[in-house]
């Protein structure tokens, strides 16, 4: 028996092979025997959930193997192009669910566990969060496998197997955040394959001798595969993580000698390698264990995939093009363009031309953001100590490049000077120095001869300088990796249409003005599967029945069909029947982990993302504090006119992140005010999910009613929860920034609480009006008072944070939270008025679900591989 599946996908006759509950039942007995190790007669009924889940795992590995072997084969049978998608993260979160949806085996397994005694939901949740990632960037990675298997395109993501993952949060009981360690691999991990056979050298330090390296001290990568299995095809692709290891297990001299710690320590100094994620989203800083973290798996991921194509294509390396392409995640795998010149030159022996040429022609680079302390820069010194080959071959890259341009820039120095004519000198006398004979000039007296005469041709090629002093310490050399990955790639890419025309007015405006078809954009996207169809089964169930069709998942514009329904009064009350339903279903959880007793009838109002001054969680809670005041000041009349809020946050901020961490001990501290404020009952609740993680936006955003995507304008390179919210039907309150214009666009502008400045004013007040700007709302200013006057305590610990928006001499509000306040309160005056008209609401709210098809992954992934890549779907025949 075959199961019939959708073609949407480009599969004719894929599907996957079907099963019934009493053979899956005997699979998983079989696995908790002798994969878990259970005794039998304790099989099933005298078993924990976590055993239980490790032996239903097990099974469902078994499909995925098998499929994913499958797929395997028959790709390195046909040799298509390849795309590897380099990324220092993978935000996978939990698998179990996810494979068991994507293979279709949901009602099979849910029966067969319920024979055992068991609910599938329950042992959903015995699974660890695979977090090997900080937030947006990492999580995107994750989505766009899921796409690139259901795509049916030959690709693998390449990255870190970390140890540590993202880590643990707990609020302490006076708000504050504290960082745990994340042991997500305690429990085993079911989804992984170790392949202790493929393994690679890696080097590090040590010196170059004619080109020739010699690397100081060598480690070893060893890989392991992580199926991914597409929807509605047979098609399983591969993530393949990378640890390190020691070449020697052990150094038995040593041990001989009793020296018991040091047989150990290249042992331990190798695995520190793949040991922990760094945890900062935004800030770099330049730890030399973070650039090895870098080069370890890139160098890794780049040996093995040329290792393949050695093996098909010999020494054909001109093909290597049209058979390999390297997106790089960002600046964190960009030490790949020198590690692919490398391989190329110093191992294959090819010219440096020729190596050149091709390497520009394999590798691509997507930026995520403009913070320029994101926008990673290492230091000559560190480069040069842990990589000297690879500077050696950056430093030539530069001056290649550099030549390049000397007639262009030439061209433009002489036209600014047709335009601008330079004010004529007065003819200078020779220095003494010059003289023949002259005693030598002060150093200080030169230097200041030089800048003066500074060239204006090589003034103009600094900009594009890949090696470049630092501006902030003198003599210090920078190598700069975005424009090496600039240089290096055929194509560079934002994510956001708004954000890829930013980076080509500024961070990377010269290399725009050079290169103009390089640039490109891709809006991101997230998997419809995970985000829409698995985690709200009520509303994927009613979409499917309102539709006549399950094929949405894979071909998300037919979502537009729901459109004619927005206006139809039955179709919006079972609508809002399934937003009840999570938000109850949301308030079990946040009842459980926290304590907090949560109403189900209020508007649920949810900011969840990393915590950073320009997400600007401190506008959103700002404006809650003084929410707070007018209800407690209202008279018991006057208060049922306020439309009940729960409002819930969610987030980490990095460990030294100051700003940020007062941000969370701020919300936490309003929310043990008001929570328990007997003056406020139902009509206020705020609440800080402690560590947010993927699997708790799983159940928060198909509860929410109204996001907050807040950022100041020009700065959210694109977010991606403002994309999940939307297909779940929640509205948003933003600025015109990142994606939030491309939903706009999709769901009609008016649909939307748009508020604040945009992105072109933005410049002007950071510049010059912020400074002079005294006009405060008195609404901000109560809800500053309020801070300052310990109504939520601790008023010294939250002085500065008052400050940084109030007080101009202390620090100068670069987010502007002060002056978008105003229009911000007018918005949520608007989010009041609408919700009271729940008719109108829920209209809106299918006009998001209907709107969304174009932030699918599947289209990103798709122009990726049609403007990018030039990658085909293979789809892997049936079994
Ligand atoms: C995020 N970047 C952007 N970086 O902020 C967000 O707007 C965008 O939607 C998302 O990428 C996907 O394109 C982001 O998440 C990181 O987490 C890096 C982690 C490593 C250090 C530098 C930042």
């Amino acid at each position: 028996a075959r199961e019939i599946v959708s073609p949407s996908n480009g599969a004719s006759s894929t599907s996957r092979p079907s099963k019934d509950p009493s053979s899956v039942q005997a699979d998983v007995l079989q696995n908790l025997e002798f994969v878990v190790g259970a005794p039998s007669n304790k099989i099933p009924n005298g078993l924990d959930a976590k055993s239980v889940y490790r032996g239903v795992a097990a099974s469902v590995r078994e499909h995925l193997i098998d499929a994913f072997n499958r797929t395997q084969d028959y790709w390195s049978e046909k040799d298509p192009k390849f795309v590897y998608y380099l990324s220092a993260e993978f935000l996978m979160g939990r698998s179990l669910m996810n494979a068991v949806q994507n293979l279709e085996l949901t009602g099979t397994y849910s029966e067969a566990v319920k024979q055992l005694g068991y609910d599938l939901e329950t042992l959903r949740d015995a699974e660890q969060n695979a977090a090997l990632g900080n937030g947006g960037l990492g999580r995107l990675a994750a989505c766009f496998i899921d796409s690139m298997a259901t795509l049916n395109l030959p690709g693998w993501g390449y990255g870190i197997r970390y140890k540590y993952g993202m880590f643990k949060q707990a609020i302490d009981e006076k708000g504050y955040q504290q960082e745990l360690p994340d042991i997500w691999l305690s429990n085993g991990n079911p989804w992984e394959i170790p392949r202790p056979d493929i393994t690679f050298k890696i080097g590090f330090y040590g010196s170059v001798d004619n080109f020739k390296w010699s690397p100081g001290e060598t480690i070893i990568a060893k890989a392991y595969d992580n199926p991914i299995p597409g929807y509605k095809t047979a098609t399983v692709g591969n993530l393949r993580l990378w640890e390190a290891l020691p070449v020697d297990e052990f150094d038995l001299t040593a041990f001989n000698e009793g020296k018991y710690d040091k047989a150990v320590e290249q042992r331990r100094k190798a695995e520190d390698i793949s040991a922990v994620l760094y945890p900062n989203d935004a800030t770099e800083y330049g730890k030399e264990l973070r650039l090895k973290q870098q080069f370890f798996f890139v160098s890794a991921s780049l040996q093995d995939a040329l290792a393949r194509f050695k093996a098909k294509h010999s020494d054909n390396w001109q093909l290597l093009p049209e058979k390999a392409v390297f997106q790089m995640n960002d600046t964190h795998p960009t030490i790949a363009v020198a590690e692919l010149m490398r391989l190329l030159i110093d191992e294959q022996n090819l010219d440096w031309d020729t190596a050149w040429g091709i390497v520009q022609k394999t590798l691509a680079f997507t930026n995520h953001t403009v913070m320029p302390e994101a926008l990673e820069k290492w230091p000559v010194k560190v480069l040069g100590k842990l990589l000297p080959r690879h500077l050696e071959i950056i430093d030539k890259i530069d001056s290649i490049w550099k030549d390049s341009l000397k007639e262009k820039v030439l061209a433009q120095v002489e036209e600014m000077h047709k335009k601008n004519p330079p004010k004529p000198k007065a003819a200078k006398e020779v220095p003494l120095a010059k003289k023949a004979g002259a005693p030598a000039v002060p150093e200080q007296a030169e230097e200041e001869e030089e800048e003066e005469e500074e060239d204006p041709v090589e003034a103009a090629l600094n900009k594009y300088g890949i090696i470049t002093e630092n501006p902030w310490e003198k003599g210090v050399k920078l190598v700069n990796m975005a424009y090496l990955a600039v240089v290096g790639s055929k194509a560079v890419n934002g994510v956001a249409a708004i954000h890829s025309d930013i980076i080509k007015r500024t961070i990377f405006k010269d290399f725009f003005e050079l290169t103009p078809n390089k640039f490109q954009n891709k809006t991101n996207g997230v998997t419809p599967r995970r985000w829409l169809a698995w985690c709200n089964p009520g509303l994927a169930a009613l979409i499917t029945e309102t539709l006549g069709t399950d094929a949405w998942p894979n071909d998300l514009n037919l979502l537009t069909g729901l459109r004619q329904y927005a206006d139809d009064k039955d179709f919006q009350k079972k609508w809002r029947a399934i937003k009840h339903e999570n938000k109850a279903r949301l308030a079990a959880k946040i009842k459980e982990r926290t304590g907090i007793d949560l109403p189900t009838e209020p508007l649920y109002d949810i900011q969840i993302k990393r915590i950073h001054e320009y997400k600007r969680q401190y506008l959103n809670i700002l404006s809650v504090i003084y929410r707070y005041h007018e209800i407690k000041t209202a008279s018991p009349e006057e208060r049922k006119k306020f439309v009940p809020r729960v409002t819930i946050f969610g987030g980490k901020a990095a460990s030294a992140y100051y700003m940020a961490k007062k941000i969370v001990r701020l919300i936490n501290r309003v929310g043990m005010v008001v929570n328990k404020d007997p003056d406020v009952k139902d009509l206020l609740k705020v609440v800080f999910v402690p560590d947010y993680n993927v699997d708790w936006a799983e159940a928060l955003i198909p509860a929410a009613e109204l996001c907050q995507q807040i950022s100041t304008a020009g700065t959210e390179a694109s977010g991606t929860s403002n994309m999940k919210f939307q297909m779940n039907g929640c509205l948003i309150i933003g600025t015109m920034d990142g994606a939030n214009i491309e939903i706009a666009e999709e769901v009609g502008k008016e649909n939307l609480f748009i508020f604040g400045m945009d992105e072109s004013e933005v410049p002007a007040w950071r510049e010059g009006k912020r400074a002079e700007w005294k006009d405060y709302d008195p609404r901000f200013v109560k809800a500053l008072d309020m801070i300052k006057d310990g109504t939520f305590g601790d008023e010294e610990y939250f002085q500065d944070l008052a400050d940084s928006v109030s007080d101009m001499s202390k620090s100068n509000d670069w987010f502007l939270v002060a002056p978008d306040f105003t229009d911000y309160m007018r918005a949520q005056d608007d989010v009041d008025k609408i919700y009271q008209d729940q008719d109108e609401w829920t209209r809106r709210s299918i006009l998001y679900t209907a709107g969304s098809g174009f932030f699918s992954s599947d289209r990103t992934i798709k122009q990726y591989a049609d403007e990018i890549w030039d990658v085909k779907p293979v789809p892997v025949p049936a079994a």
